[in-house]
């Protein structure tokens, strides 16, 4: 048998997968730290971490020793029995992040909609909205998931279109945009507000400083739920533990994902205090997965690693340092640099038929891959493990990339 070639990966995954993304052209085999490999053994810096699940690098070896230690001995019961590793880890999640209780589940998506659930039942029960009239205001450009409801309510045309009928019950207002929430939570029936506290899909949109803290006062003073959704900007992305930390806000309702299991295995959870909580009672919301010990066993491990790597540290010190050095480049093809922590987004303006697509292609045969979004916006986001020596030498092959096209 020949060995197959990243060619022939590409074609075999072209033939026998829905043809659901367009990827860039290189086929992944191995993974360490801010490190991977192809097929053909050629090594990269992972620039997108996986859309910010694997914060803690790849193939971290604590995690995967937990993972490895809890598969010898049991990996799922479902919530049809009690297991002895999902109180623990639903003790140390809560006094992790500061809420009396968390729901777990697998996917961001799934947090999405079981966040949507709850503040609706909490709606009903508590701020006493007439039955099936609650309302979510949600906000222009967000991803929050795939779903029929979470598309219901996104404002990209091919995250919907013909995916219809779609669910009811979401307000949509511009982003960023203080006066639309003031006039939107004065309908009675409005139960949350859904916000990124960073928009990751719609290019890493930083709202102004003081948004969050102020959209927060507003939903307060009209009993309405503040719903993060932090499932991309989370747990150390952004400089903070959390993107709200950075403004002092503490959500209602808070949205995990992605790194909560460092990218190891899905772990999702929506954390709540018991007054929104426990307005969910047995049957009414469940997964067989959700709360599996071995995610569990995983997701204390990858929260341990956050906190003794000090990555949220590490992230807000060397995103100040990408962000001053990517301006230091000197091409026109740089229109805007913006981010915060190593949750950044560089605009690029195309430059004789070349765009940020080409970029995205020079800099992985330079040995990074990133990825592009929205046609013109290029994202980095390194595993937050990433060191300073290492940083300077990915803006040296970012530099280098984009001046092949001067
Ligand atoms: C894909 C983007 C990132 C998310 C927020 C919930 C979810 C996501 C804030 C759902 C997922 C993803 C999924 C990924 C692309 C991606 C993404 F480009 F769309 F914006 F990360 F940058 N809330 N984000 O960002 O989580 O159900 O996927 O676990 O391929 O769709 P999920």
């Amino acid at each position: 048998m020949t060995k197959m070639t990243t060619n022939d990966y590409i074609a075999r995954e072209g033939k026998f997968g829905a043809h659901n993304y367009h990827p860039l052209p290189v086929v992944l085999e191995r993974g360490e730290g801010v490190h991977v490999w192809d097929v053909e053994g050629k090594h990269y810096y992972d620039f997108l971490s996986a859309y910010s699940a694997v914060n803690q690098g790849h193939c971290h070896p604590k995690i995967i020793g937990a993972l490895k230690a809890q598969a010898e001995k049991m990996t799922l019961t479902s919530r049809a029995f009690y297991n002895n590793v999902l109180g623990e880890y639903e003790e140390f999640v809560t006094k992790y992040f500061g809420y009396d209780k968390v729901l777990p589940m697998n996917t961001g998506a799934e947090g999405d909609e079981t966040a949507i659930k709850l503040v609706r039942k909490w709606g009903y029960l508590k701020k006493g909205i007439p039955e099936n009239q609650a309302k979510i205001i949600v906000c222009e450009g967000n991803f929050h998931g795939r779903t029929t409801t979470i598309v219901s309510f996104s404002t990209d045309p091919d995250a919907r279109k013909d995916f219809g009928p779609f669910t009811p019950g979401f307000i949509t207002i511009p982003y960023n945009n203080l006066s639309a929430l003031e006039e939107a939570v004065a309908d009675p029936n409005v139960c949350a507000f859904l916000v990124e506290p960073i928009q990751g899909e719609a290019g890493v949109y930083v709202p102004e400083e003081g948004y969050l803290k102020k959209a927060f006062d507003i939903c307060k003073k009209k009993n309405v739920l503040f719903i993060a959704d932090e499932v991309q900007t989370g747990i150390a992305r952004t400089g903070k533990m959390l993107a709200c930390d950075h403004e002092g806000v503490r959500p209602d309702v808070l949205i995990l994902g992605k790194a909560l299991s460092g990218g190891v295995f899905p772990v999702s959870a929506v954390l709540a205090d018991d007054d929104i909580m426990l307005c969910i009672k047995p049957g009414e919301h469940g997964s067989t997965f959700g709360g599996n010990p071995l995610g569990s066993k995983v997701a204390i491990a990858a929260l341990e690693v956050i906190k003794e790597e000090k990555l949220a540290e590490n992230a807000e010190r060397l995103g100040k340092i990408f962000r001053d050095e990517i301006r230091k480049i000197d091409s026109e093809m740089i229109s805007l640099v913006r981010g915060k922590g190593l949750l950044n987004a560089v605009i690029i303006k195309p430059k004789n038929g070349k765009e940020a697509w080409d970029v995205c292609v020079a800099m992985k045969d330079n040995g990074l891959i990133a990825k592009p979004t929205h046609g013109d916006i290029i994202r980095f986001a390194p595993p937050l493990v990433i060191n300073e020596k290492e940083l300077m030498e990915c803006v040296e092959i970012i530099a280098k990339s984009i001046k092949q096209f001067e």
